[in-house]
């Protein structure tokens, strides 16, 4: 079972990541990326899908044409625990 973060040590994680804002209504981190194009959107999720499923920890995402938002959560924790942390650092490693 992965820990819920208490909230001294949720901001301190979250401040390792600092091109993720707090989702509205809900314990999760959000991030929003813009691509040139849809062929360049899509390459990039399917780098991110490849990265989540080595992890074993799956995103919540949106793709509009050139537009991405990723959301991350623990689901097992209900909320945000070092596992999304964790990936949003892989991800950011992997943004244009
Ligand atoms: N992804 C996310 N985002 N949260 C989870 O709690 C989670 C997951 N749990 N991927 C994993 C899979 C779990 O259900 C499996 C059994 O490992």
């Amino acid at each position: 079972m992965v820990e819920r973060l208490s909230e001294a040590q949720r901001t301190a994680l979250v401040e390792l990541v600092p091109e993720w804002r707090a989702a509205e209504g809900r314990d999760a981190i959000v991030r929003s990326f813009r691509f040139p194009d849809f062929n360049a959107a899509w390459g990039f999720l399917s780098r991110v899908a490849l990265l989540a499923e080595k992890a074993d920890h799956h995103p919540e995402w949106s793709n509009a044409y050139n537009k991405v938002e990723i959301l991350l959560t623990t689901h097992d924790a209900g909320g945000v625990s070092r596992r999304d942390v964790a990936l949003a650092q892989a991800i950011d490693a992997i943004a244009p």
